[in-house]
């Protein structure tokens, strides 16, 4: 029985200071009950909490940890950079490269701006496409998230999702009516709203591999069209690679499907654990932001030494693409185990997966859009989550989100998780 008195006590003390006790409400376990647990140390693929429970971890601070915890070359990378101060305001050193290390990885960037997260770069990009097309109309897709940006809180994925409350409160009726929402995966739907909104669309974002749902993938045909539709319409397409950027590819989605979007959004591995966000793509768009053109964005902390110091350490070891074999035969190992434990456990799972980034569906059909997943049985959920953990293996504590393989993973980890979800998916079959 795994000791939680520390994590409950550190609880306790939160709740009275931080609402839900959380600083980001999916961590507060509200889709699977029970309570958080807080952590002590991370390394590698594992994390121990302040019980000193150890957990193989697939969550990866949602993402960033592709090289696992405490990578030596980023604790270095930081420690050096904060010898000569943590801030300045003022250009230095590692934003050109950080720059240039994004363009390389991403050819359809020609320049890019560096912020502070993933919601910041989403909100940024919105702003530039209607800055630079004049138009002021947004198409998204329901299951994706882009962060929490008023505009984009409409029929979101992820924490969102969890929640019930697809829109959230707080955000006035006019501030998203320009936000049209449309089922992912359905190249029709998107063909009708361009049709019906002629020459009003600034940009259709999207999330090319969908991981705020779980982890959809865009049918064979989806990418390409969005593309040709988008240059018929001359709206901008802008592709929120927040998650998968460098994570399913060194090149993000953009590489492996092979389409050249107009605008991209980053964030996460670029920052190597640390806050940071950027979104970049064609020089004429990206000159109308200031100084040199008329759509603002701003930021104390864009570019900060020790988040790039932390986000290049992450680049250059990505660089060899050594990493990327490496992921994709841990994912695939991951992928074949949890298919034969649920055919063991007589559960139907569904288990998608692209490289490092994958969801075990409970169903048995392809999950193609939000309405699948909405359709799975997520009853099933939180007794396979609660044994996960009780057997030292955390997952996402939502049905909602992907989940993270590291290079720090091995063999004999996802050999233990497999032992853990073949105990854990008969508790879900019961
Ligand atoms: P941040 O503002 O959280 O850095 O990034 C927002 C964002 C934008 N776009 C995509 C595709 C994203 O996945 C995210 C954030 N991802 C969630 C995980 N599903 C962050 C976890 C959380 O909200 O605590």
């Amino acid at each position: 029985m795994r000791l939680t008195e520390k994590s409950k006590a550190l609880f306790e003390a939160s709740l009275q200071h931080i609402p839900g006790g959380v600083n980001s409400p999916v961590r507060a376990f509200r889709a699977v009950g029970g309570e958080p647990f807080f952590v002590d140390r991370a390394k590698g693929a594992h994390i121990w909490d302040v019980d000193g429970n150890n957990y193989i971890d697939y969550v990866g601070t949602w993402g960033p940890a592709i090289l696992g915890h405490a990578a030596p070359t980023i604790i270095q990378a930081v420690q050096q950079a904060a010898e000569k101060g943590t801030s300045f305001g003022i250009p230095n050193p590692y934003e050109p490269r950080m720059a240039t290390l994004i363009k390389q990885f991403f050819p359809s960037v020609e320049k890019v701006r560096l912020c502070n997260s993933g919601t910041e770069a989403c909100m940024s990009a919105i702003r530039l496409a209607r800055g630079a097309t004049g138009r002021h109309k947004v198409i998204k897709f329901d299951g994706c998230y882009h962060g929490h940006a008023d505009s984009l809180l409409v029929k979101a994925g992820s924490g969102a999702l969890t929640f019930g409350h697809p829109d959230s409160a707080g955000v006035p009726p006019a501030f998203t009516e320009h936000t049209i929402v449309l089922p992912y995966n359905d190249l029709n739907a998107v063909e009708a709203a361009l049709e019906a909104n002629r020459g009003e669309v600034a940009a259709i974002i999207l999330e090319p591999i969908v991981g705020n749902a779980g982890l959809i993938l865009p049918d064979d045909g989806f990418l390409p069209g969005l593309r040709s539709l988008t240059q018929q319409h001359e709206a901008l397409l802008i592709f929120d690679e927040v998650m998968t950027g460098f994570r399913v590819a060194r090149g993000g989605a953009q590489e492996r499907y092979g389409i050249t979007p107009d605008l991209t959004c980053f964030g996460k591995i670029i920052g190597g654990g640390l806050p940071v966000g950027a979104f970049g793509g064609r020089s004429d768009v990206m000159d109308h932001l200031a100084p040199l053109g008329a759509v603002y964005q701003a930021g104390t902390l864009s570019g900060n030494p020790l988040a790039l110091a932390a986000g290049i350490a992450a680049l250059e070891a990505l660089e060899s693409g050594q990493v990327h074999q490496t992921l994709e035969t841990l994912g695939a190992r991951l992928e074949q185990g949890m298919i034969e434990a649920a055919q063991e456990a007589g559960v139907a799972m569904t288990f998608q997966r692209s490289g490092s980034m994958f969801c075990g569906y409970f169903g048995d059909r392809p999950v193609r859009d939000l309405s699948d997943a909405m359709a799975c049985e997520r009853d099933r959920f939180k007794p396979y989550f609660h044994t996960m953990l009780e057997k030292g293996v955390y997952v996402a504590p939502s049905a909602f989100e992907a989940g993270f393989i590291s290079a720090a993973h091995t063999f004999e980890d996802i050999d233990a998780t497999i032992e853990a979800a073949r105990e854990a998916l008969k508790r879900a079959a019961q």
